[in-house]
């Protein structure tokens, strides 16, 4: 395994042909062994031509998420270094808390091309179709308290929204947003869900999953969501490849985590995100258990919550906990 994803890196990286004397030299095997390896590869969808005398060149690769294709484009230190693919799988999120539990290292990340039982929040469900979405979760074990940890939403949204950005060929300039505290929505609908879970002691945490469904190639939504639910190839208006994406999120987590566990909040990141609130500057409607009320979004401070202005002038900080947000006006 550790071979193929190293070939493909390697063809991925090189300016034209690699020769299949480099590869062998490389791994210090033969050369029908290398072959072997390359026809795996065209078997699985990739186009690698071969050419005598030149070697090896990558001309295209399929739209999978297998360790390999993962391993061979991940840039990072340890978010996503440790990969688990299912073809398919109850919950990303259950596999996650059970291998943190068996001890897996930090980073750990499972991603899966369809679930059977996608979670979201408080009891709902996730849709993740197969071939067409990302289901992923991400093991952290922070040294924080159990109150600080929703706040590791906000820095994968965060590290979401920055790494869909990156990929230039993906959505070019058009802007996608976040809806506090957790949503990324591009035209007012909703792109991506993230779902965090934590295990806990009574002042400690064992560990944290951080997981995220992201709806990339899907054209059809069930009925019940059809109005609010979209994918990017539907607002980018072509097919986007799933692996990449993953990588370049993870880059930019691994970047985020680092700033949070530097002060333990947000202090560096309140400010981008704020930039990336749909809600920000805008009326929104605060439904709380209590008390509902429209007032006028900020942005958000640096334990997360957001800040509002009530009609009468006064400003609140809502926590995501208590209440949820609606836009006055769609979002
Ligand atoms: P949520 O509670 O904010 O959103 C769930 C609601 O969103 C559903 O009740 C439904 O109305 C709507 N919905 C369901 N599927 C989709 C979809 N594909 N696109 C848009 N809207 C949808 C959000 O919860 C958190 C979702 C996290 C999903 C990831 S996938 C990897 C990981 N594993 C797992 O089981 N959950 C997470």
């Amino acid at each position: 395994v550790k071979m193929k994803a190293q070939i493909l890196k390697m063809l991925r990286e090189a300016d034209g042909y690699i020769s299949g004397q480099q590869l062998c030299e490389k791994f210090g095997v033969s050369r029908t062994a290398v072959w072997k390896v390359i026809r795996q590869l065209q078997e699985e969808g990739y186009e690698v031509e071969a050419v005598r005398n030149k070697g090896y060149r990558i001309i295209d690769s399929p739209d999978v998420m297998t360790k390999e294709e993962l391993e061979s484009l991940m840039d990072t230190k340890w978010a996503g270094k440790n990969i688990v693919y299912y073809d398919e799988v109850d919950s990303t999120n259950l596999r996650i808390k059970q291998l943190g539990d068996e001890g897996a290292v930090e980073g750990t990340l499972a991603v899966a091309d369809r679930q059977t039982a996608g979670r979201g929040r408080r009891g709902r469900s996730w849709d993740s179709p197969a071939g067409e979405s990302i289901s992923m979760s991400i093991l952290l074990r922070p040294q924080i308290t159990p109150n600080q940890a929703p706040m590791l939403t906000l820095v994968m949204a965060c590290s979401v929204a920055e790494g869909i950005m990156d990929c230039k060929d993906v959505c070019g300039e058009q802007q996608i947003q976040i809806k506090w505290p957790n949503d990324i929505i591009i035209h007012g609908k909703k792109l991506v869900g993230i779902l965090t879970e934590m295990s806990t002691q009574i002042d400690y945490i064992n560990h944290v999953t951080v997981g995220v469904g992201i709806n990339v190639n899907l054209t059809d939504f069930p009925e019940e969501i059809r109005e609010r639910a979209t994918s990017l190839r539907l607002e980018c208006g072509h097919k986007v490849k799933r692996a990449p994406l993953i990588a370049a999120i993870m880059k930019r987590l691994e970047e985020n985590y680092a700033l949070f566990m530097e002060t333990g909040d947000l202090s560096q990141l309140m400010e981008k995100y704020s930039e990336l609130l749909v809600n920000k500057d805008r009326d929104v409607m605060i439904l709380g258990a209590k008390e509902q009320y429209v007032a006028h979004a900020l942005g958000i401070n640096k334990t997360g919550e957001l800040i509002v202005r009530k009609e009468d002038g006064t400003i609140e900080e809502v926590y995501a906990g208590e209440v949820s947000v609606r836009g006055v006006y769609g979002y």
